[in-house]
């Protein structure tokens, strides 16, 4: 049973706390963060619809504020995962744009060598743990986590992103409740951009517009921030995740968002209606903070258009990559998908048995 005394103390921060008013370079940077995943996430969108990308593809087109302000409130150090719409929170924590698009086209350069594709983004080096496809199921997995900061004393804390979608899942509840009680150092970020596919949250969750009462439940604070305004996430999140690192037990943030494109990329839509994207479009959250910042004199619209140039050219640079990158080969299925060799590396073996002709009927037996 872990130990429900919160830490007060540890060892010195080795990674610094972000400063409550974010400096004009690190508006610069999240600024440029929320660029480079608008621009790959349209790159995405083109490859999907010439074939290279497979399978399902969630684009975040629209969120990247909650990403992007997030992961700036937040130390280096510090670990995030969350769900299958993914490719913000990977390129906001600074995975390389080409690794990550190389995954989606199912190349051995990409960060699970192609196995995982565009919902399994993972990098172990940047404390970014994936990248779920199942609907709540990051949720236990960000308790192990920070479970395991505080097992090693280390003076970090886990944000696990979920969805609207997922606020019903019991999973998450569970998750919630054991975090709750071991005091475990959880910031769990709603991103509630409305919908759950095509169901609008007050169809599908009981006081939907009352979602602090889900955090009173298990007695977290709760706080809630504009997901399309970049420095209220950032500003709502620094605070939240300082007190969660100062041993107040898990908190809960509703970051309030919204996607511009389907669902998934093949999402007919008929469940909303132009005009209220359009609307949407409107508080952009890229146009917003360019504005607030060239309207302060923090930034040029030179500089702005500079800045989408870079991100414009580094997109393409994924996909070129990607394309130049070998496919992952068969083998590749049988490796660091289980830690013991059983089921699967016997079948490795079947395949290979029949292939240089050695027989099967021993290598059948082991299966
Ligand atoms: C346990 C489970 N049930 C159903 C699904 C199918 N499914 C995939 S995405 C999704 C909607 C989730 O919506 P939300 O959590 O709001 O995330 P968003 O897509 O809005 O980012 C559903 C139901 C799933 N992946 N896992
Ligand atoms: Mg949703």
């Amino acid at each position: 049973m872990a130990n429900a005394t919160p830490r007060k103390s540890g060892p010195p921060p080795s990674v610094a706390q972000p400063p409550a008013t974010p400096s004009a370079d690190r508006q610069r940077a999240m600024l440029a963060s929320m660029l480079r995943i608008r621009r790959f996430e349209e790159r995405c969108a083109q490859s999907y619809q010439q074939a290279h990308i497979g399978g399902f593809c969630h684009l975040y087109i629209g969120q990247e504020g909650t990403a992007v302000g997030t992961i700036a409130g937040l130390r280096e150090d510090d670990a995030v995962i969350t769900a299958y719409r993914d490719h913000g929170h990977a390129l906001a924590r600074g995975m390389d744009g080409g690794v990550a698009m190389a995954e989606m086209f199912g190349r051995i350069t990409g960060c699970a060598r192609g196995k995982g594709g565009s919902m399994h983004l993972f990098d172990a080096g940047r404390h970014m743990y994936g990248g779920h496809a199942i609907v709540g199921g990051q949720c236990p997995l960000a308790v192990g986590i920070a479970f395991a900061i505080r097992y090693l004393s280390l003076d970090r804390v886990c944000l696990c992103y979920f969805g609207d979608g997922a606020l019903n899942q019991g999973a998450l509840h569970e998750s919630m409740n054991l975090s709750a009680i071991w005091k475990l150092p959880v910031v769990w970020v709603c991103e509630n951009n409305r919908y759950s596919m095509g169901t609008a949250i007050d169809r599908g969750t009981a006081m939907a517009d009352q979602l602090k009462l889900k955090a009173d439940a298990y007695g977290m604070t709760y706080a809630r921030c504009d997901g399309m305004d970049v420095l209220d996430t950032y500003q709502v999140t620094a605070e939240m995740a300082a007190a969660v690192r100062g041993g107040d037990g898990p908190a809960f943030l509703e970051a309030v968002t919204y996607r511009y494109k389907g669902h998934s990329m093949s999402d007919p839509q008929k469940y909303r209606d132009r005009g209220e994207v359009a609307e949407m479009e409107q508080v952009d959250p890229i146009t917003r903070l360019a504005e607030q910042m060239t309207q302060s004199g923090t930034i040029t619209q030179e500089e702005v258009d500079a800045l989408d140039q870079e991100a414009r050219r580094e997109a393409l640079e994924a996909v070129k990559f990607a394309q130049a990158s070998a496919p992952a080969p068969l083998e590749e299925l049988y490796t660091d998908v289980y830690a013991m060799p059983y089921g699967p590396y016997a079948v490795a073996e079947l395949h290979r048995a029949h292939a240089d002709g050695r027989g099967s009927a021993s290598a059948e037996e082991d299966v």
